[in-house]
């Protein structure tokens, strides 16, 4: 049930930041078969997910608004919200392929959840600007669990001391590449001390869909 992931984790702390973010190689043989399946799985969620417009498809930073570069929908358990900048985003009852997708990662983490942010980029040009999953909603001790379908894009980790102004310390950024089937697992405290990020890529044409399922706290259910 859980062939089409490929998985690979990120435990880092301040302190070995490159060395505790391993690729787990030997996972990632291609397999005709969770090809196949991840495939699969990209066009039922192609069919089901319904994405968010108006208001809900803009984000608020700064003070001002502005459009998502990219398309956005929440499921989840019912009456769960979650909000991120600026807006509050009330979870959709989870589809079949959502709930199948889910399922398959509680079995390979251990791990429950009661809801997923799913982004969708048309293409290289749609991107996610660099954030933390720090919101106070999310459970801290629960991964959150980021499920890649479509066009393999890179995803970049900076450390917190080592951007901007106030950078004090010179931290390489991580760079993966996340792929088709592939299953990334933020532990904490990763979300602490590393900002993360989708950047523009425009040689990309193909669309790619992520899943990063999370658990939240239910004493801060509105
Ligand atoms: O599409 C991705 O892999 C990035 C998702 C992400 O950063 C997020 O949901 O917080």
């Amino acid at each position: 049930m859980e062939k089409f992931v490929n998985k690979s984790s990120c435990i880092n702390d301040a302190k070995s930041p490159q060395k505790k973010i391993k690729l787990e190689s030997d996972e990632r043989i291609e397999n005709e078969d969770e090809g196949e399946e991840a495939h699969h799985l990209f066009k039922q969620l192609e069919e089901e997910v319904v994405y968010s417009t108006g208001e809900e498809a803009k984000v608020q930073l700064f003070g001002k608004v502005h459009n998502i570069p990219r398309k956005q929908a929440t499921y989840g358990d019912a009456g769960l919200t979650y909000t991120y900048s600026g807006v509050t985003r009330l979870a959709c009852p989870w589809t079949q392929t959502l709930e199948y997708i889910r399922d398959a990662v509680t079995k390979t983490t251990g791990q429950t959840f009661n809801f997923v942010l799913v982004n969708r980029y048309k293409d290289g040009q749609d991107h996610m600007g660099e954030h933390r999953d720090d919101e106070k909603e999310l459970d801290p001790l629960c991964p959150i669990a980021s499920v890649s379908l479509g066009a393999p894009r890179d995803f970049i980790f900076r450390h917190r001391d080592a951007r901007g102004k106030q950078s004090h310390r010179q931290i390489k950024p991580v760079k993966l590449e996340l792929a088709h089937g592939s299953l990334l697992l933020m532990n904490s405290p990763t979300n602490t001390f590393w900002y993360h990020s989708l950047p523009v890529r425009k040689k990309i044409s193909l669309p790619r869909i992520n899943l990063t399922f999370r658990r939240i706290l239910l004493g801060r259910k509105k």
